[in-house]
């Protein structure tokens, strides 16, 4: 693999040391915003009894207030925001439906654009590319994200957004685009469309991200599609896709945009791990202007490293992410993240990419884990024991027909399901008799 250009090689590839120089003062000018703007995040840093930003370093940074998700709804919707020359809101819809809004200023999507243009050049995405952007347009960032950075890079975009898949195949077929974005299981799903349509895939490289994947998920879009598949991490509340983003010369992690978001992992009382120990990522926004986070917990799971040595790239980068604090399962006693059931189940050719985690807490005395997979074989016992061995409990694997468990062709993928009574969430799975 020849090198691959950096896109903003003053950030990319500057000295570790000057970098940590330019963190510090750009910490200073956040917490000057934050102070005279006088809101939520100024009073508790007054508490925490900090008056002037001259007084902080980015030592000081871990005694600092944390903002948490909880902050976010609680002064929803704008509570957080700074900054009154707002140009376009972005946001997620979350978990149980409650909103997440953050408003931009025009710096702060040039900042998007330029780390997400940064994303795509480490793909190895050129002007002359043609980039089918199946991420969904709306308030969720993927579609505007990649939109934003394919054009400051000086690529082509084609802005299809999620769903319609015949329609995606056309597309594809009539323009050969040689760089795919969407979710890891839209990848997948317009991969099977394009096979099954007997079209040849033209894509060399794609950057998917918005929702956990495995090693063995991405095994199976590159099979599929022929083509490099890259991981790239983001949200909303930081900035979108672009936060982190692999590169075809990363080594299998994620590098992250360090100038713009400073990141810390954390253990669950909030102090620092090492290096190369899962813990919850906390970024500090320090660019940003019309909602700066300080200290935002992410509740993602993930472990920092340093950069590759030696390598173009001086960012610290962070692994695939393992998972989220709230999805870590306990059964039985047992914590278990979803991802590491993908890894057993991927892991096991005879079984299609499509699965399901069923929680089954129908009787909340004995919860159980159903697993459900595709497969035209008798897989059971030997995925039973397989998780069994990987996660030291005994699950219930459901095996159901191709094409039964549900795909998501807009949106992320959801890939695991909580059963508290009713009917079972999905055809097939019956469950021992209660
Ligand atoms: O998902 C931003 C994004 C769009 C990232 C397109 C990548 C590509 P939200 O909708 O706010 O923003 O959701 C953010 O999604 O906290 C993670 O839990 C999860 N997530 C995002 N990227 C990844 C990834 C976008 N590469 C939440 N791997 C985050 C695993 C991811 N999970």
């Amino acid at each position: 693999m020849g090198p691959v250009p950096l896109v903003e090689p003053e950030a990319e590839g500057m000295s570790p040391t000057a970098r940590r120089a330019l963190q510090e003062r750009r910490l200073r000018r956040l917490l000057t915003r934050l102070l005279d703007a006088d809101g939520v995040q100024a009073a508790r840093l007054r508490d925490a009894g900090v008056g002037h930003a001259e007084e902080i370093g980015l030592d000081d940074l871990p005694a600092l207030p944390f903002v948490t998700k909880q902050d976010l709804w609680d002064h929803y919707p704008f509570g957080f925001r700074v900054d009154d020359r707002i140009v376009c809101v972005h946001g997620s819809s979350g978990t149980g439906g409650r909103p997440t809004l953050v408003p931009y200023t025009a710096h702060d999507v040039g900042v998007w654009a330029g780390v997400m243009a940064r994303a795509l050049g480490g793909a190895g995405v050129t002007r002359s590319s043609v980039i089918h952007n199946a991420y969904g347009y709306g308030l969720f960032t993927g579609g505007l994200g990649v939109h934003h950075g394919g054009m400051r890079l000086g690529a082509t975009v084609v802005p299809l957004s999620g769903g319609m898949t015949e329609r995606q195949v056309r597309l594809i077929a009539d323009l050969g685009p040689d760089v795919l974005c969407c979710t890891p299981s839209y990848a997948i799903h317009l991969g099977e469309a394009l096979r099954d349509s007997g079209t040849t895939s033209p894509f060399r490289v794609g950057v998917f991200g918005a929702e956990p994947w495995t090693g063995g998920m991405r095994r199976q879009i590159e099979e599929l599609l022929g083509i490099r598949a890259l991981d790239v991490y983001g949200l909303s509340e930081v900035i979108g896709p672009g936060v982190a983003c692999e590169s075809l010369d990363s080594d299998g992690m994620l590098n992250v945009a360090e100038d713009h978001f400073f990141v810390e992992a954390v253990d669950g009382d909030g102090r620092p791990v090492p290096d190369g120990t899962p813990g919850e990522l906390v970024f500090t926004t320090l660019t940003k202007t019309g909602m700066p986070l300080l200290r935002y917990r992410t509740g993602d799971v993930a472990a920092l490293a340093p950069p590759v040595p030696g390598g173009p790239r001086t960012l610290r980068r962070m692994s695939k992410l393992l998972g989220r604090r709230d999805d870590m399962l306990v059964v039985r006693g047992v914590n278990v993240f979803p991802t590491e059931v993908e890894a057993v189940v991927l892991g096991d050719a005879r079984v299609g990419p499509h699965y399901l985690v069923v929680e089954d807490r129908r009787d909340a005395g004995r919860p159980e884990l159903h697993v459900v997979v595709e497969s035209a074989h008798d897989v059971v016992a030997d995925l039973t024991a397989a998780l069994r061995e990987r996660l030291g409990i005994t699950c219930r694997v459901a095996v159901v027909p191709a094409g039964a468990v549900p795909r998501a062709e807009t949106g992320k993928a959801r890939r695991l399901v909580r059963w508290d009574g009713g009917p079972p969430p999905v055809a097939g799975l019956t469950g021992p008799g209660r």
